[in-house]
């Protein structure tokens, strides 16, 4: 049975993304009712507050990477904060944030998954592969590295978060609903062996299938992260992002892909990132997240 206690983690900084207003995630979640949403499935939620960091100094990239000494503090918080969490036996949700943020945040369930000798398996559902380098990242933006930086290809600064060299390894990850990789990026993937579940696999054999092959495995000793970059999904129902890449999952096969995840009632901690309240509209996205996050929980339509 999934853990009842949930900590809310809000963490406000978009210092690894290509555009700002990510920072204003958190509250955009908070204003659309996160919180007592989970407190109607059940769930004993309690609300952290933000964490802190340095501000963006928006500056351009330096040997590959923009803002690096800034993206690696806001991540030892990240790690310090999702740690203790699972130490107290809560299930963390941080609430980004840009994606770079994931390198603290899973290094930290991996931490914990050694601790207690439990099996990890991160789901990265996302339209990006996030798995830059500096010798070929278009942009020098973080947020497009973070599941390079786990597997430990990486700067120094970010491959450490945690201390344990590499952080984790290509084999926990199943990315679903990739759609936009860059060019030099596919090949570091497909030397990786990291398992993608892209949108033309998505097309093919449709949601049900995609997610029973990306939960295939899954156990009791399993700890299943659930890193959610909203631009996962389709961008007619979630404007709400600084990178949108037409194509993605539509509001039913989100839905499903979050019943099924639920189903498994194994989720340990989740990521809610690239949330930027500055492209919504009503904060609809925001919105949409917080419906997909209850079905995580076991919002169902099911009626069979
Ligand atoms: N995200 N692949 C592009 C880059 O700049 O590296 C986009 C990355 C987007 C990252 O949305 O988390
Ligand atoms: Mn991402
Ligand atoms: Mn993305
Ligand atoms: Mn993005």
């Amino acid at each position: 049975m999934v853990n009842k206690s949930i900590s809310l983690i809000g963490v406000p900084t978009d210092i690894g993304a290509g555009h700002r207003g990510a920072s204003m995630g958190p509250e955009a979640l908070r204003v659309a009712n996160l919180s007592a949403r989970l407190a109607k499935r059940g769930l004993d939620v309690v609300d952290r507050g933000n964490l802190q960091g340095p501000l963006n100094p928006w500056l351009p990239p330096q040997d590959g990477y923009r803002h690096l000494p800034e993206v690696r503090a806001w991540n030892e918080a990240v790690h310090e904060a999702v740690h203790a969490e699972l130490a107290l036996g809560r299930l963390p949700i941080m609430l980004g944030g840009d994606h770079s943020l994931a390198i603290g945040s899973i290094s930290a369930v991996a931490r914990y998954c050694r601790e207690q000798r439990k099996q990890l398996r991160v789901l990265w559902l996302d339209a990006h592969a996030d798995f830059n380098t500096a010798e070929v990242t278009p942009s020098g933006n973080i947020h497009g590295m973070p599941v390079a930086c786990l597997c430990g290809k990486g700067p120094k600064e970010l491959v450490e978060v945690g201390g344990h060299v590499p952080a984790t390894t290509p084999d926990v990850f199943r990315q679903v609903g990739i759609r936009s990789v860059d060019e030099a990026e596919k090949r570091l993937v497909r030397e990786s062996q990291v398992s993608i579940f892209d949108m033309r696999h998505i097309d093919e054999v449709g949601m049900k299938r995609t997610m029973e092959e990306a939960l295939a495995g899954v156990d009791e000793n399993t700890h299943l992260h659930i890193s959610f970059d909203v631009d996962f999904l389709d961008p007619t129902i979630a404007p709400g992002v600084g990178t949108t890449v037409r194509g993605g999952p539509n509001y039913r096969e989100a839905q499903l892909c979050m019943e099924m995840i639920a189903d498994t009632g194994r989720i340990g901690s989740i990521d809610i990132v690239e949330l930027n309240p500055a492209f919504d509209k009503k904060n609809q996205t925001a919105r949409l997240a917080v419906d997909l996050v209850e079905s995580l929980f076991g919002k169902s339509t099911l009626i069979r």
